[in-house]
């Protein structure tokens, strides 16, 4: 079973994931884990943080001449900021005298809700673990599980399709073209046109002292038939997916293929043809988005993703004071303006880690060697059906 723990607060001194059930002799490079770290970290609506941070991975256990040993991988990213903080964050000790406490709740953000769960007074204790600053441990724990899909011609994108109102329409089918240009893209769009629009909208919000969200879709290439299963609901891979997707802060939606368009239409409008050229099976389509019952079908997996405003806003939202009980702005913490293109990468990488954990699930082995066996007879079998 592949799966990882994190712990950290977003200016607590470090950010620590542990990942367990990664197989043997997996060649992994610090640089791959790095640069989707530093592609996290961009975008255009990011605030003042991401110019004190420059996320970066210390590996230290689990890997050996960058070879996977099989033990439980330890990776550290460092907040630069904590040294900022040493008094508001300390581990031990007194809290510092000068009343920086927070009791004005944000609407939209976990402080409210988390305040009165966890008893407490100051709602510091809770946004600073709410925090997006944790999805830092889940790129490096995705990066990894990339690399492990990679060795197997599965391969993961994500690009932003939509910010507020404006939507991206010129996408290109060409998977080295749709990556080339959102990595060339300050909000991580194939479409030119579109790009300028999203930039302005975001400077208006950002005059406003407001916020924006969007859509971005992934893109997973190169998956066997027959990742998850119909035979069992938390075993289907689309919910696996999704529910993943929807862990990710701010998320609030996720389609698959057409997704909610599916519902709009007769069923021999959304449906893929199954042909078959002699040699293999072929759709002509992908509507189902690459999932039929919970399995993959060896068509892309396609999923849209849906976040919604960063819930600090400059001009903050009516909120009550918690200890006064009286009406309040709501507390203004730094933070971005807009972060969909930071999630994009993010929700790519929460995709990769599910896809390798179901990938281990059917193929899984102790070392990398033995898993190659499994996947390679399984290939066989599938090309003589
Ligand atoms: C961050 C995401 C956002 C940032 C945070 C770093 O987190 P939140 O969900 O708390 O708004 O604003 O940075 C700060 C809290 C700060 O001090 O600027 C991230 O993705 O690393």
């Amino acid at each position: 079973m592949l799966r990882y723990l994190s712990g950290g607060e977003s200016h607590g001194p470090e950010l620590t994931v542990i990942v367990e059930g990664l197989p043997s002799n997996l060649n992994v490079s610090k640089e791959i884990i790095d640069e989707q770290l530093r592609k996290r970290q961009q975008g255009y609506g990011r605030g003042m943080r991401m110019k004190i941070e420059s996320d970066q991975v210390e590996v230290t256990s689990g890997v050996r001449f960058g070879r996977t040993l099989g033990s439980p991988v330890t990776m550290r990213v460092i907040n630069r900021d904590f040294s900022h903080w040493t008094d508001r964050m300390a581990v031990f000790g007194a809290p510092p005298e000068n009343g920086k406490e927070i009791h004005r709740p944000r609407p939209g953000h976990a402080d409210l809700a988390g305040a009165i769960k966890y008893d407490h007074r100051d709602v510091r204790n809770v946004l600073e673990r709410a925090s997006a600053r944790n999805t830092t441990t889940m790129v490096a724990a995705g990066a990894l599980a990339r690399q492990l899909l990679s060795e197997f011609g599965i391969r993961v994108t994500a690009h932003v399709v939509e910010i507020g109102t404006v939507r991206a329409t010129n996408i290109p089918s060409d998977w080295d073209e749709l990556v080339r240009l959102a990595d060339a893209s300050p909000v991580r769009t194939a479409d030119k046109d579109a790009e300028a629009a999203m930039m302005a909208l975001i400077d208006e919000a950002k005059a406003k002292g407001d916020t924006l969200g969007g859509v971005f879709e992934i893109v997973i290439e190169g998956c066997p038939i027959g990742l998850g299963s119909y035979v069992h609901p938390d075993r289907k891979l689309d919910g696996r997916l999704a529910g993943a997707l929807m862990s990710i802060q701010a998320i609030k939606g996720v389609e698959i293929g057409l997704g909610f368009e599916a519902a709009r239409r007769f069923g021999s409008n959304v449906h893929d043809p199954i042909l078959h050229d002699g040699t293999s099976y072929l759709r002509p389509s992908n509507g189902a988005g690459g999932l039929e019952g919970g399995v993959t079908n060896g068509q892309p997996v396609v999923l849209r993703v849906a976040m919604k405003p960063i819930s600090t806003l400059y001009k903050p939202l009516d909120s009550v004071d918690m200890v006064t009980k009286q009406a309040e702005p709501a507390a203004v913490e730094r933070s971005d303006y807009c972060a969909v293109p930071a999630a994009s990468v993010v929700g790519e990488n929460v995709a990769a880690w599910v896809i390798a954990q179901a990938f281990l699930e059917k193929f899984g082995n102790d070392s990398m060697e033995q898993i190659r066996d499994v996947f390679n007879a399984y290939q066989a079998r599938v090309r003589s059906r």
